[in-house]
């Protein structure tokens, strides 16, 4: 097993870096990317988050990592706000339920806005269902506070947690992501393309906007099309990919 001591080792050794994965509008525009995070353990090689999150999360270590990965991601923000090509991008940026619910969590992400110069409304965090539904009244809070300096929220994996539609509409969310399993089974005879529909009607009801996730084949993007569905995001676009390899998506 990982133990804290490694991660701490590894952050304070640069072992841990952040991919980008391109988040596309529905007619294959870029119009923003994922901050994914990656460890390159000098023995293990690539450690993929699934592993080393929980344990994160276990120790609250989760809390210095989600603090470089919000400065790294707004780091670069900054730095595409000072080319046309780019300013106009939006960085997505995933957020723990362990983070979030720091008493400090709003001050966390200010300063880190503050130290980087990134603009607020260029940064979405990306929220879990589950996330949203402990103290619903404290999220809603906290949530608004960093709303009205411009900061946007979308729910990540929607569909797969335990959302209440009856406070739903209270948050103010701007995106819903669809998780990806609905779009794999959308293909299938599985209930997939029901639920998209429900969620991209549900979005629009809302004022939101909805992103599919996972879209690997063009019958899928078609498909995410034809429901109404305004951005996608997945393999057939792109994979995650390292800094330095977003460039030939800039025009
Ligand atoms: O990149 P990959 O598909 O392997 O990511 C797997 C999971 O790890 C996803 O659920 C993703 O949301 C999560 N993840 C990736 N980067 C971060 C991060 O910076 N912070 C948190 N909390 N989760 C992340
Ligand atoms: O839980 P979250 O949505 O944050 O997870 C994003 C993860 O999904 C990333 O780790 C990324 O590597 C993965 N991912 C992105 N696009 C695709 C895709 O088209 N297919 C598959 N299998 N995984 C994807
Ligand atoms: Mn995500
Ligand atoms: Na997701």
């Amino acid at each position: 097993a990982m133990l804290e001591t490694d991660m701490r080792r590894a952050l304070a050794n640069q072992e841990f870096e952040l991919h980008y994965q391109p988040l596309a509008t529905i007619d294959g525009k870029l119009a923003g990317v994922e901050a994914l995070l990656r460890w390159r353990h000098p023995q293990r090689g690539m450690v993929p988050p699934v592993e080393f999150i929980p344990v994160a999360e276990e120790t609250n270590m989760i809390l210095h990592l989600g603090c470089w990965v919000l400065m790294e991601a707004c780091g670069l923000l900054s730095r595409w706000a000072d080319d046309e090509r780019t300013a106009r991008l939006e960085m997505s940026v995933n957020v723990s339920p362990v983070q979030f619910h720091r008493p400090d969590f709003v001050e966390q992400v200010l300063d880190v806005l503050k130290q980087t110069g990134a603009r607020p409304d260029r940064l979405r965090l990306e929220l879990t269902e589950s996330l949203l539904i402990k103290d619903v009244e404290g999220t809603i809070q906290k949530m608004q506070r960093l709303r009205e300096v411009g900061v946007r929220f979308a729910v990540d994996d929607f569909g797969t947690g335990y959302s209440s539609l009856s406070y739903l509409h209270r948050l103010p969310l701007s995106q819903l992501k669809i998780d990806r399993s609905f779009i794999w089974d959308a293909q299938k005879e599985g209930h997939g393309a029901a639920i998209v529909r429900m969620i991209v009607g549900l979005g629009k009801t809302l004022g939101m906007s909805v992103l599919a996730e996972g879209v690997e084949t063009p019958e899928q993007l078609a498909f995410v099309m034809d429901e109404g569905c305004h951005y996608y995001q997945g393999y057939l676009y792109s994979k995650p990919l390292p800094e330095d390899r977003l460039a030939v998506f800039f025009s």
